[in-house]
Order: C-alpha cells, then structure tokens, then sequence
C-alpha cells in the first residue's frame, strides 16, 4: 500500500504533535546526496567491474508480486524472480509447466502482493538454503530455491482473510507461520456487516516444514478477530514462542483508521507453539473445512503439479489452555521483532511516540504469577509493568521496525519522522539517528532475524521518493537507501531506485551460497516427459487434432525447424529443450500470434509453449535470447493449413 500524504496527515493528528512538524512535503536534503553523505561514500560502495557484491539482499516487489535480487554495497539489480505473478522475461505462469504455480481456490491468480520475505534458518542462523514470501491478498506463502533462485512451491493459507503478518520461521525453520490480517467469518459465511463484530475470527496458521522440505498447513489457531500484523518467533531461551502484533482490539469494520484508534493500547499476541503442538498431538484439534491449493515445482520434470487439499485441522485457543496470551502494546504497532539473544521483544506504536522492549523471561515469570492485568475475548492480558524490560523514550514518530546489528545494538526505522534511530539494548538510550528520504516503511540488516546478523550495512526502504530522480510521470521509483552501520555514528552511503514497492528485505553474505549456485540441468537428469535430449529425438507427433512437437535449441539452430501438416483447429504444444551444458547460455522461442509469452530455456531444460494457430499460412518462429553471432538466423517455419485439408504432416530434422 502506498501511504499517501492525508494518511500521514491522519497519523499526525492522531499522535497530537503539530501536523506541521511532518508536513506533506518531505524535508529537502541540505545538499543534493542528502544530509549526511560523506565524500568517501562513493568508495565505500563502489564495486569493480568484475568483481562481486559482498552481501545479496531480496527485496519484496510489494504490488509488483515478485522478488528482487540486489548486491551490496552497490545497489545493482541482478535478477526478477516472479513469485506470484506472471513474467513475460521467462514464461513463468505462461508456460504450460509453470501456470499451476498461481492456481489457488479462486483458480488461476496472476498476481499478488508480496511483501515479507524470509530466509530459512538452521540453529537460529541464515543457512542459506530458501527465501519464503507471503502474498498478501490472496492468502499464499512460496518458497524460493536459492541454488536456481526460483518460486519451487506455493502454499494457499486456507481460512485466513488476508496474509500481511507472514512468513515467520521458529529457530529450525519447524513452523512458518501465517496470520490473518483481515478478520473474518469462519468458516466464511453471508453475515450483515453491522454484525462482524460478533461473527468474526482469526486464525494463526502454522505451515511445516515437513522431512522432504515441503510446506503442509500441520495446524491452524482459533483466535479472536482482530487484525494481526507482523511477527517474529523465539530463538535461544524464548525458542517455542512466537509473539504477534495487532492492531484494532476495537474490532471496528467502518472508517478503521479512526475507529481502530480510539484504545489507548493494542495488543502482542505471544503464542506457545510447542503447547499448541501437545494439544494438536493429544486430539484436541477438530478437522474443518478449509480447501487450499499447494503447487510444487519439480525439478526433474520441470513441470509444475497442484493439489487441492479440503481439510485442515484447527485447535480453538479456548482448547488448550495456555496457548495464547496477549500484553498491551503501544497503540496501532507494526513490529514484533526478537533480538539476536532472542531475549527481548521489541514492538513500536505507529500512532505512539514510543518503543516497548518486553523480556521474555519476564513473560513466562508473569504468566507463572498469573500476572494478569484482565482479558481479551477470553485471553489473559499479562499486566503491561511485568513484562517489561524497558522503554524507549521519544525516538521518533511513528517507530515501525526494529532491526538489529549482533553487536548489542537496535535500529528503528521511524514512518513518519522519516529517519532511522539506533539505540540500545539494556540502557535503551537512544545513541544516534539519521534522516531517510523519504517516509522510511521497513529497514533491513543482513541475517538480523538471526542468531548472528551481519552488522555492516543497514537497507532502508522508502515509500516516497519526490526529488530524488529525474522525473518519470506522475509516479516515481520507490527506493532503498544503504546505511554503513559499521561505525558509531550511521552514514548515508548510497541510494537506488527499486522495482515495485520495495516492502521488506532479507539479506546475508554472499560467500554462504555464491559457489553453491546451480550452473545447469543435466540433461541425463531430465524426466519431462516431452524431453528431447539430443536432436536425433527431435520431431512432431500428431494425436488426433493435438499436435506435439519434441523441439531442440542449440546455438544456433532449432530441430525441428521446418514443420508442415499443422491445421486450423490444431492444438499444437511446443516442447523446446535447450541441449546446452555450458553456464548462462539461455535460448530463446517465439512464435507470431501466439497469445502467451516466450520460452525463456536455461541450458539442460524443457519448457513447453502452447500454439492455436487460426489462420491458414505461413508462420515463421525464431529463438528471443541473444545466443551467439549467428542468433539472427536461429529461426523456422511452420505451414498452417486450412482445417480438413490432407497436408501431409511433414518436418526438417537437419537430413
Ligand atoms: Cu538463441
């Protein structure tokens, strides 16, 4: 969502500070590369030619719905994987391989939302094996390889009204969890909407990560129906938890940006999943409705398949006694992020001036004492004084996002001051800040949702960019901004424009996979059951009015390339395989008139492109990636033949 200047206006006079101090226009940097950029910072981030970025970093694409691979320090785009939606650069969610990929429960869903991506983790630390991203709308996480860098799994979230808080990894990637942002009926039903209030529900969903690494909805919490923002699980001593933020405890369904902020506090969710697995393991789970589709990516056929699964199991929270407990946290929060130690809890208020640190052995010491201050649609609030480790005081305006650098330190990024705030952990006093430009959302440091974080640079990502570059329409790039952390006082070193909304990122050193990166498919490996894996098995069989052609690319040529005997009528699937085994030599097919994308064919792999020619003619088909010198001439025909004519069926092999 792009937050626009009435809502930072509505911010503003929520918090009770004079409008004017935020204003709608954003602070002009005092020189043309902002406040505080040094005249070394360009060594700082320059790279050479040939040489390689020290860290990767993911950006979400936000509205985009994909995923942005960039290199730090330099701020250079390497690669667009798709995720949930469709990519004319390689066919994803074109190709008949990959079009199961986006099947959910409302069918075919080429786009999504995509903000939160996050790394798998073992013994709490990056190892460097997936990226997970939720797509925001329509409820689904995917799971990226990071040996291909692409979408090899996608998970629909079955009763869930929406996927913002999500997904969130305990310390040995047991659990992703999901929760439902938009609450709703459940199962979802037709209610007058004056009557939400009463029907509706959340759910905090918990997707294994099951012995073959492959996502299962294992459970689903029950929980009252507020609106559940983002997370962050325990690792070290809180490991077992995960803690929740959320906002309208009023439950309010008209106007929610006034209505919603009328409670002084909002509430943390701080969630038992080890006792929530006891109580699913000793029954007390019921079986519900809840269908939800999982595509897979396999990689030896190339082919992607879908399942829709009708039944998950689902625990109400009044089942299992001390499953869920809420603390008051300040009003309308975002973030709920657990320090490197894993024991504090930090979450800021965005309509309060203030950022809470729980401790987690505070939490457990209350909820022992029954230190409870009341209750929330029968959930204990523990007492806000007991859990508390400390409070930042006057950071900023609306504090959002807690990052962390390992070294004791904790960086806020601050929405509506527009700057980041470093602090620290244990004194929680504020030791330095730095202005972003402009209307900072999320903030990013390498493997800060680890164990052991890679405290050099920071990322801030920035809604709003107004005169940052040269103008492009009425809409500009959003941006990152890359902060050396590395020192006592933050400096600005570098700014990028980003693709899409750059949401949320994760990042580590790029030395923990960049030798570990697959190079090509085998062709002995390939199982496509349209393989071709040398030119000898090249050719076109026809059934019935279905066309098959086993098609080969290699520089510079196709095989099959001259086909006659196809018909109006005729369903023709190309299935090309790239017999390259040679590193980064991609080719390339198209044909004129078809209605989908190319073939994007990486060296070893198969890929199928679907055809309905409709008129009779010539059609001539060639190969979309720069491949050799002689690329030009990479090219064939087909003849298509009126319907019923007696074309034989007739085809080049290169005799
Ligand atoms: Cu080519």
């Amino acid at each position: 969502m792009k937050i626009n200047n009435k809502t930072m206006v509505t911010v503003a006079v929520g918090i009770g500070f004079a409008a004017s101090m935020f204003a709608c226009t954003p602070k002009k940097p005092s020189s043309a590369g902002g406040a505080s950029v040094s005249k070394n910072a360009a060594e700082k981030v320059y790279v050479a030619p040939g040489k390689h970025d020290e860290f990767y970093s993911f950006l979400s694409g936000g509205f985009s719905g994909q995923l942005a691979v960039y290199g730090l320090p330099s701020g250079r785009l390497l690669r667009v994987i798709p995720v949930y939606s469709v990519n004319p650069e390689n066919g994803y969610g074109f190709t008949e391989e990959t079009k199961k990929m986006l099947n959910t429960s409302h069918g075919f869903v080429p786009w999504d939302d995509s903000h939160h991506p996050q790394l798998s983790l073992t013994d709490g630390k990056v190892d460097g094996r997936y990226v997970y991203i939720n797509a925001n709308n329509t409820p689904r996480i995917a799971k990226i390889d990071l040996k291909t860098f692409k979408t090899t799994e996608i998970i629909e979230i079955p009763n869930s009204g929406g996927n913002h808080g999500s997904p969130y990894l305990t310390e040995n990637t047991e659990y992703l969890i999901a929760s439902t942002r938009f609450s709703i009926p459940l199962p979802n039903k037709d209610v007058a909407l004056d009557k939400m209030k009463e029907e509706v529900k959340g759910t905090i969903s918990f997707i294994k990560f099951g012995k073959e690494e492959k996502m299962e909805v294992a459970f689903q919490l029950l929980v009252p129906g507020i609106d559940y923002d983002l997370a962050s699980c325990g690792k070290g001593m809180s490991h077992g938890y995960c803690f929740l933020t959320s906002y309208n405890s009023e439950k309010a369904s008209t106007l929610i940006e006034i209505n919603a902020s009328k409670n002084d506090k909002d509430l943390l969710a701080i969630v038992n999943w080890k006792k929530a697995e006891e109580c699913v393991a000793a029954g007390k789970a019921k079986t519900v409705d809840g269908q939800h589709v999982h595509n897979e990516l396999n990689e030896a056929t190339h082919t992607a398949t879908s399942t829709t699964i009708e039944k998950v199991k689902m625990l109400d929270i009044k089942d299992c006694d001390g499953v869920l407990y809420y603390a008051p946290v300040a009003k309308s929060p975002h973030g709920a992020d657990v320090d490197p130690s894993g024991q504090y809890i930090i979450a800021g208020g965005k309509l309060a001036a203030q950022i809470t640190a729980y401790d987690f052995n505070k939490i457990v010491k209350a909820i022992e004492d029954k230190k409870f201050s009341g209750d929330y649609d029968g959930v204990k609030v523990l007492d806000y004084e007991s859990v508390l480790a400390g409070e930042v005081k006057k950071p900023c305006l609306g504090p959002l996002h807690t990052e962390f650098d390992g070294k004791g330190n904790a960086y806020t990024s601050c929405f509506v001051s527009s700057e980041v705030v470093k602090w620290k952990l244990g004194t929680w006093e504020v030791v330095d800040r730095i202005p972003t430009y402009y209307s900072l959302g999320h903030i990013m440091i390498p493997g800060s949702g680890s164990k052991q974080p890679w405290g050099k640079y920071l990322l801030a990502m920035n809604k709003i960019t107004k005169d940052r570059y040269l103008p492009v329409g009425p809409e500009l790039p959003q941006s990152a901004q890359l902060i050396d952390i590395s020192g006592d006082k933050m400096e600005m070193l570098l700014d990028f424009p980003t693709v899409g909304e750059p949401h949320y990122a994760v990042g580590f050193e790029a030395s923990l996979i960049k030798d570990k990166v697959k190079k090509i498919y085998t062709l002995e490996d390939n199982k496509h059951p349209f393989v071709a894996r040398g030119e000898k098995e090249a050719r076109v069989v026809r059934e019935g009015n279905v066309v098959h052609v086993y098609g080969t690319a290699i520089r510079s040529h196709f095989m099959p390339d001259n086909i006659e005997g196809i018909k109006v009528g005729d369903t023709v699937y190309f299935h090309v395989t790239n017999l390259e085994q040679d590193w980064d030599i991609a080719h390339g097919f198209s044909i004129i008139g078809a209605n989908t994308s190319e073939l994007l064919l990486m060296p070893g792999e198969t890929s199928t492109f679907k055809w309905t020619p409709s008129k009779p003619g010539i059609y001539p088909f060639y190969c979309t990636d720069f491949c050799s010198a002689l690329h030009q001439e990479m090219q064939g025909y087909i003849r298509v033949s009126a319907p019923g004519s007696s074309t034989p069926l007739k085809f080049n092999q290169g005799k």
